[in-house]
């Protein structure tokens, strides 16, 4: 097919009442905060839980499960993410289909067809995860997961090859399988269901195509990014040794593997390797997202890490609340490296039934290594902030000890809100914790004041007016030696008065010293899902709630401090957020 800007123009249209006039997105000047407003939410069952706490700005499929995003591009004016998906009910199933959606933004998305769902032997039981690679010429393909019907093999993983059926077709709305498939079988010493979500591939100096597959190795708990090449991309050998392997780790899923500038927030294509760049590997394992940074040399064929993954608290976490098998791409657009993340629901199966859908993604996150080289940067794409509408600020506010300080004026159930505390000259203190040895249950409670010089202080989101039900994301200022430590922490354990969610802590070291920089903070509040990105970026915690109370035009936000001596508030601005057209079509 021929691409024909008003064909495209006319499907569009019809899928989504032409929120995409002439392909153009531009953020609404003048907006009048409705609610509930729209389709999904006048059609989503309600329950007393404003449509049993759906969000309004974060991608969902229109309805039933979602789990990992797969193989996101842009490609002729469109951006695509694909994902894990049923379409049939609001949980995790046998056979796993590939969703498919498109974008202009990033932000508001159209619903398209299903792009793989099992049709050959080798997919029969599922399409699982998978990327997509633009090769030379322009063309999109993408490598996924087979589950195969197999006499013996319950179910092994192989790797599929797709082709798009009409390149020419910006919306890519159909794939072959090519005969040829499937490119990739279990090698010996992996079990035969431990070997999949191939990644982007990249080519070496060489010119040689080179993908990773996630794998553990048989009858041990050795995590492994298994190397593979190729000359056409089509017939792929297996090379000797892993590009990286980690022994107690366990499975490998969802490996990424790209190049960052060293200096710079620009985003790297994935075949650039040179001086000015470093490499990134991502894992997800433990229910994590982990990564390491280090220089990789495809002459070499090696990759030689700056750390080790260690299982533990202590890896580099692109997120340390609720996230995973997230996949990156490359925005040739804006030259930018942009990653989304899977978040599951934590309340219960039950409920998602009851609400129709279960699972979304992170807000589209640009990644950048920081000036120290030690770890990356995460912050939410500049078009999220075109959500943005009614402001109110604050400046130069003293916020006493053991007080709350309520934020109206703004929808606190879906808002974005920026805060930074400045704290009065942080002297010798005669409590000194040294946090090393204290357990990370005891440190990222915001119940536990232990060694705290400072807070807890920061955020109740999504807080009922009597504070019975409150997410607090908040900072305590310890004292470690001769110096101070800052905790970050998500604490869900009063986010509702329902009892069948599931309320964790969550926490980190924050990489700052408090002597030198103001602490700042970044929470996007959506309904069920609050992402906090603390100082800047670098570190980041996403939290569910699931307010019975803090619902709507009743949930509240506050800034609060627990700890007995005063903090400054130097700056806040809260925003409300419109809603985002995320996939309301239904198929
Ligand atoms: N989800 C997919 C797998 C992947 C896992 C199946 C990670 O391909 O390893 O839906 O969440």
């Amino acid at each position: 097919m021929e691409f024909h800007e008003d064909s495209t123009i006319i499907f569009l249209a019809r899928s989504q009442e032409c929120l995409y006039k002439r392909y153009t997105y531009r953020p609404k000047t003048s907006f009048s905060y409705q609610f509930p407003l729209q389709s999904v939410r006048s059609s989503m069952a309600h329950h007393g839980n404003d449509v049993l706490n759906r969000t309004s700005f974060h991608f969902q499929p229109h309805r039933n499960w979602i789990n990992d995003p797969n193989a996101p591009m842009y490609y002729k004016g469109f951006y695509h993410m694909f994902y894990q998906h049923n379409n049939l009910a609001p949980k995790f199933s046998n056979i796993m289909i590939w969703g498919h959606s498109v974008s202009q933004d990033m932000v508001n998305w159209i619903q398209l067809e299903p792009a793989f769902v099992p049709t050959e032997s080798y997919d029969r039981h599922s399409c699982w995860s998978g990327s997509a690679t633009i090769l030379p010429d322009g063309k999109p393909v993408i490598l996924y997961t087979g589950l195969e019907e197999h006499k013996e093999l319950d179910r092994r993983q192989v790797t599929v090859l797709a082709e798009p059926k009409d390149a020419s077709d910006p919306l890519l709305r159909e794939w072959v399988k090519p005969k040829n498939n499937p490119v990739m079988l279990p090698p010996h010493d992996v079990p035969h269901d431990c070997f999949r979500d191939p990644t982007t591939g990249w080519q070496g100096q060489d010119g040689v195509w080179r993908v990773l597959v996630g794998a553990k190795e048989i009858n041990t708990e050795r995590g492994m990014a298994v190397l593979y090449r190729s000359d056409d991309f089509v017939e792929w050998t297996k090379y000797p040794t892993p590009l990286l392997a980690k022994e107690h780790t366990g499975m490998w899923e969802c490996p990424d593997f790209f190049p960052v500038a060293i200096t710079g927030k620009e985003g790297v294509e994935n075949s650039v390797n040179n001086a000015s760049v470093k490499h990134v590997l991502k894992v997800s394992f433990g229910g994590h997202d982990c990564y390491v940074i280090g220089k990789y040399s495809s002459e070499n064929e090696d990759f030689v890490a700056d750390s080790e993954f260690t299982n533990t608290t202590s890896d580099l976490r692109y997120d340390h609340g609720t996230f995973y098998a997230s996949k990156a791409f490359f925005d040739n657009v804006k030259n930018r490296r942009i990653n989304f993340g899977w978040v599951v629901e934590t309340d219960s199966e039950e409920d998602d039934f009851e609400k129709g859908w279960s699972g979304l993604l992170s807000l589209p996150r640009e990644m950048w290594l920081d000036t120290s080289g030690k770890r990356l940067i995460q912050w939410p794409i500049e078009e999220i902030n075109y959500l943005r509408t009614k402001q109110v600020s604050l400046d130069n506010t003293h916020l006493s000890g053991c007080s709350n300080l309520e934020i109206s004026g703004i929808t606190a159930a879906q808002a974005d809100v920026e805060v930074t505390f400045d704290l009065p000259i942080l002297e010798g203190n005669p409590q000194v914790l040294d946090s090393d040895q204290v357990d990370d249950a005891v440190l990222f409670d915001r119940g536990s004041s232990a060694g705290c010089v400072y807070g807890p202080f920061g955020l109740l989101a999504l807080a009922s007016s009597d504070l019975s039900e409150q997410t607090a994301i908040f900072f305590k200022i310890i004292r470690r030696g001769n110096g101070y430590s800052v905790i970050m922490g998500s604490d869900e354990k009063k986010s509702s008065l329902r009892d069948n969610t599931k309320k964790s802590a969550h926490g980190t070291v924050l990489d700052i010293d408090p002597r030198h920089e103001k602490i700042s903070l970044r929470c996007l509040i959506d309904h069920s899902v609050i992402e906090s990105y603390g100082a800047g970026g670098r570190n980041v915690i996403t939290s569910r709630a699931y307010p019975k109370l803090a619902i709507g035009e009743a949930a509240k936000l506050y800034v609060f401090n627990d700890g007995t001596r005063g903090v400054t508030i130097s700056s806040l601005d809260a925003w409300s957020m419109r809603n985002a057209e995320v996939n309301l079509n239904a198929l």
